[in-house]
């Protein structure tokens, strides 16, 4: 049998606009029910004040550490789907959002295309995501 290869992947969320610990349940629950697809472990949930240019409300974040065996390409359309699930508008850049789900680390590759660049380039500007990471690791890399 041919087994297509899984790989560790690292997905973080966002939310600030309504209900935010809803809809980064609802991400949690259907990265977790997405093709050759586990959630190995969660982060805690930080709240976090915007980074950025646009002033916004503040967010909640969190880092999920999957694996699958789903592609980054194929991986990323299943994000944009679930995003859209929860009327995830793209207006503009850095805006507010019901939900974001940034694929920030997948397994060891790289990749750089027009739509998707990986690791994710706002990895070494955000604190809470390396902290995030580091409590992901801690729990299963050892
Ligand atoms: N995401 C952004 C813009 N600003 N600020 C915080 N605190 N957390 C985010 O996830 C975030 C942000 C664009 O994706
Ligand atoms: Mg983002
Ligand atoms: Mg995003």
């Amino acid at each position: 049998m041919i087994t297509a290869a899984r790989e560790r992947v690292y997905v973080a969320l966002g939310s600030n606009i309504g209900d935010r610990a809803a809809q980064l349940a609802h991400a949690r629950r259907r990265l977790s029910e997405l093709p050759g697809t586990r959630v190995v472990a969660v982060s805690k949930v930080e709240e976090t004040a915007p980074i950025g240019p646009v002033p916004q409300d503040p967010y909640l974040n969190q880092m999920v550490l999957i694996e699958t065996t789903l592609g980054p390409d194929e991986l990323l359309r299943q994000c944009r789907t679930i995003e859209a699930e929860r009327g995830r508008e793209r207006r503009e850049r850095w805006g507010p959002r019901t939900l974001d789900l940034d694929i920030v680390r997948y397994g060891e590759r790289t990749v750089q295309e027009a739509n998707l660049t990986i690791p994710h380039p706002e990895l070494p500007n955000r604190d809470f995501w390396r902290r995030e990471i580091a409590e992901l690791e801690a729990m299963h890399h050892a």
